[in-house]
């Protein structure tokens, strides 16, 4: 038994903090014993792959040493839990980070080179995670890791989908998608879990079951299908804490439907049961609304199931009343996503349980928090009435049950004030009659956050304004962060260091805030010099990446100006695209003796475009076209050249920000809920030319407007340009730039022509027109400074020391604080 075995090992090992070690030679040990036994390779001959996915197996041994230490610290020391329910996360790459987590880096990089293999060649063998759109799943990602290094006793749930965010493949200058099937050669970083196996039903009837003498409703599900448990340990930097990120795959279920076997059809038996598979399949990518797809429902449901059954047995293992969940068990849903799993915990605590309805209300609204990502209307998901009713009938019914209570408590708040009333409600009627999932997760929980200030005020003015009148408590804001971990450490070991050689200590890697140290030093010129060294470097590993990918030479004494982020009309990549080809025009008329005056550019842009999203699509192919054009033009050389990165995703971003000089943040203001790349490039010393939307407010506190570069119409503005329309007064040169692309200067005339039309005639819904002036007059403030090394190099070295506030440690230490009620529990050895 367990205990006998604990004794045994004990007598026979010692009570070893660590079992492994982690000098040189026991690592190189421990590296060829995975060659030879785990990739099943001699050990006299393997490549770099091979080598990869030893070292891989050897660091994911260290981890779960570390991780089984702190589940059994946490199950003894039982403090209140956090569990993040995502439907998205988008780790990218592990070995770099978890080795530089574990303080083993350095020692990993000497063992392997006296086994001739270099440590940075076998990182780059590893395929991204990407199992997210954008800047929510990075965010969790991020989340993650500060929830493990600040010691929170935490889980993060989600789905482990088979196929990742599609590859996205330019032909032509066009993008077509491509399967990711990442799990292709193994995923080391991941440990299956064949005993952690749960039920999840789907479909079926409810009916009434006499109980105690009353009647109970009891479902009767028609599908059935197992969650498996795949568990991908998050370790934590500078202590021993590592934490879970649990992801579900789904199987056939166990139960054998007898029946079908015996009809002697096996082997279509065989085949529906395969079908269940299809759950985990694939992640959605962002397509603005999701509206009546069952699959997806399906996805939720079913990840929220898994999570919630494995939740409550963990709670029951040393609990015996619910009356203490509370006390023990924090719910945040990440998005309105997983918010099925309000009415999945009333379904557990009602029908399961037995607890009255009242009784498992009073917990249910003690126990969830929401964080909404977006301001986006279409961003709000609907399910369908009918859809739900399909495929979980009693979740419907609990829904109506709890809005219809809500609706009578608010008849009794509001009077029947019958417009807000229907505003108000869970369910919308209409052609087709929906549940409101925000609405949902706005009743049902304690706390609705924003994600930056700026979009705290929208939520309350005008998202969620019915509600924020009637529950002006619920409502808070929690400025997202990124972790200076992979962001800094990781992806720019030059800076990492030379900072840590100038604040004298390496304690800023946990202590984010150490960073403003670098304000008094922003004039020494020793520390420009290294400065510019540093930045050089990287830019030279960037441009080498761009040559051998799009075979584009570029100089690095030019602007690198980026802009990398999901393709949407919103952040406008348009408006860069158009401020390009103005700069390209403006090149090609000036006299040839004026150009020694322009500041070369490189002009680099990364994004996908959601496969159903024709106009983003269109910026893409808009884009390339233009760079065709510019970068061919022997007028041009070195003054501009326009790169587009294809299949943008974690480790492109980590080689990319580093590299980049200025980089573009320029939604529409009033759009971007947060942004979290703007973070990522102010950490490394790049400077911002954005528009005051989203964190970026919060960023020109914390460094002053003077150390970025600022344009566009405000948010509080926008509304009423709007109105205005057509009225709208545009610059010359917008119609002009806007007229060579309707006139098939880049080619594609008619392909291009629905893209003008977004932009003009009083369709700029997006204000390009209207922010293109101020827009120019950014850049050209941009190439000024530029030109000043030392007043750019001190805007760098006060971005990157300004950027503490943007840690995501700040943003999970007021969650836990002011809206979990968690506290750290750090594994003693
Ligand atoms: C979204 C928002 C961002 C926000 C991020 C994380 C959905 O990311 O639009 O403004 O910073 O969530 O909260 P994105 O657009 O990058 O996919």
């Amino acid at each position: 038994g367990g205990g006998e075995t604990r004794v045994r090992v004990e007598r026979m090992f010692g009570l070893m903090d660590r079992f492994l070690k982690s000098d040189p030679s026991s690592l190189q040990k421990d590296i060829l014993d995975h060659v030879e036994y785990t990739v099943a390779r001699s050990r006299f001959s393997f490549d770099d792959f091979e080598a990869y996915q030893a070292l891989a197996h050897s660091v994911r041994d260290r981890l779960i040493e570390r991780w089984h230490d702190t589940q059994i610290h946490f199950k003894k020391k039982d403090p209140k839990r956090i569990y993040f329910l995502s439907l998205e996360f988008l780790m990218g790459r592990s070995l770099s980070n978890s080795v530089i987590n574990l303080g083993i880096r350095d020692q990993y990089a000497d063992a392997l080179k006296e086994l001739g293999f270099e440590f940075e060649v076998l990182a780059e063998q590893e395929g991204d995670a990407a199992l997210g759109n954008g800047g929510l799943a990075r965010l969790s990602a991020c989340q993650m890791d500060s929830l493990a290094t600040m010691d929170y006793p935490a889980w993060g749930y989600g789905l482990r989908y088979q196929y990742g965010l599609f590859r996205q493949v330019i032909l032509d200058g066009y993008q077509h998608e491509q399967p990711d099937y990442w799990l292709n050669f193994g995923n080391p970083w991941e440990i299956e879990r064949v005993h952690v196996t749960y039920p999840v039903k789907f479909y079926g009837t409810v009916e009434d079951e006499n109980f105690n003498g009353g009647k109970r409703k009891v479902w009767l599900p028609g599908e059935m299908v197992e969650a498996v448990a795949y568990d991908n340990p998050i370790p934590g930097h500078g202590t021993r804490n590592t934490i879970t990120l649990r992801l579900w795959a789904a199987k056939p279920s166990d139960q054998i439907d007898m029946e079908s076997y015996n009809t002697g059809d096996y082997i279509n038996a065989v085949v529906n049961r395969q079908r269940a598979e299809t759950i985990s399949s694939v992640l959605y990518p962002d397509d603005r609304s999701y509206q009546g797809k069952e699959l997806r429902l399906k996805q939720q449901y079913f990840f929220v199931s898994a999570s919630l059954q494995d939740i409550i047995r963990r709670f029951k293992d040393s609990h015996s009343s619910f009356d203490d969940f509370p006390e023990k068990v924090a719910l945040q849903l990440n998005d309105t996503h997983p918010s099925l799993a309000i009415a999945e915990v009333m379904r557990v605590l009602v029908d399961e349980e037995h607890l009255d309805w009242n009784r498992a209300w009073g917990i249910v609204c003690k126990i969830f928090s929401f964080t909404t990502h977006t301001v986006l209307p279409e961003g709000l998901e609907k399910v369908p009435v009918d859809l739900l009713e399909s495929l979980l009938p009693r979740h419907l019914q609990i829904i109506y049950d709890i809005n219809f209570d809500y609706i009578e408590e608010l008849k009794k708040k509001i009077g029947l004030d019958y417009d807000r009333l229907s505003r108000m409600s869970i369910v919308e009627d209409g052609a087709v009659k929906s549940i409101r999932m925000a609405n949902l997760a706005v009743v049902c929980s304690h706390t609705v956050n924003g994600v930056s200030r700026v979009h705290s005020e929208l939520l309350k003015t005008r998202v969620f304004k019915d509600f924020y009148e009637l529950w002006p408590h619920k409502f808070d804001y929690k400025t997202n962060g990124v972790t200076q971990r992979r962001w800094i450490v990781v992806s720019n070991p030059s800076l990492s260091a030379l900072i840590s050689k100038w604040l004298g200590t390496e304690a800023w890697i946990r202590d984010v805030d150490l960073l403003a140290g670098l304000q008094e030093q922003a004039a020494n010129v020793d520390l420009h010099e290294e400065w510019r060294m540093v930045r050089k470097v990287n830019k030279m590993r960037l441009a080498e990446y761009i040559e051998a990918m799009s075979g584009i030479k570029v100089s690095v004494s030019a602007m690198f100006d980026v802009q990398i982020k999901r393709i949407h009309e919103y952040k406008r990549q348009l408006l860069n695209i158009l401020g390009i080809i103005h700069r390209y025009d403006c090149i090609k008329n000036m006299e040839k003796s004026d150009r020694t005056k322009v500041v070369p550019r490189v002009c680099i842009i990364g994004g996908k475009a959601a496969p159903g999203y024709e106009i983003a699509k269109k910026i893409i192919k808009l884009c390339n076209a233009v760079a065709e054009k510019i970068n061919n033009d022997p007028d041009v050389g070195d003054l501009l050249k326009l790169v587009f990165i294809p299949d943008y995703n974690v480790s492109v971003a980590e080689l990319v920000i580093p590299g980049a000089d200025l980089s573009q943040h320029i939604s529409t203001a009033g759009h971007e809920a947060s942004g979290t790349g703007n973070m990522k490039f102010l950490m490394n010393g790049c400077l911002l030319l954005a528009t005051e939307d989203g964190s970026t407010a919060e960023i020109i506190e914390e460094i002053g407007e003077d150390n970025m570069f600022l344009f566009g119409a405000k948010m509080h503005e926008v509304p009423a340009l709007r109105v205005k329309g057509p009225a709208l007064k545009v610059p010359l040169q917008f119609a002009s730039v806007v007229r060579m692309v309707r006139d098939g200067y880049f080619g594609f005339q008619d392909y291009f022509e629905s893209l003008c039309d977004k932009v003009e005639g009083g369709n700029d819904f997006y204000l390009l027109g209207y922010d293109f002036q101020s827009y120019l007059e950014a850049q050209a403030a941009a190439d000024k400074a530029f030109v000043d090394q030392e007043k750019w190099t001190r805007m760098s070295i006060l971005s990157t020391a300004g950027s503490g506030r943007f840690s995501s440690d700040r943003t999970i230490e007021e969650y836990a604080e002011k809206t979990w009620g968690i506290e750290p529990c750090k594994c003693p050895f």
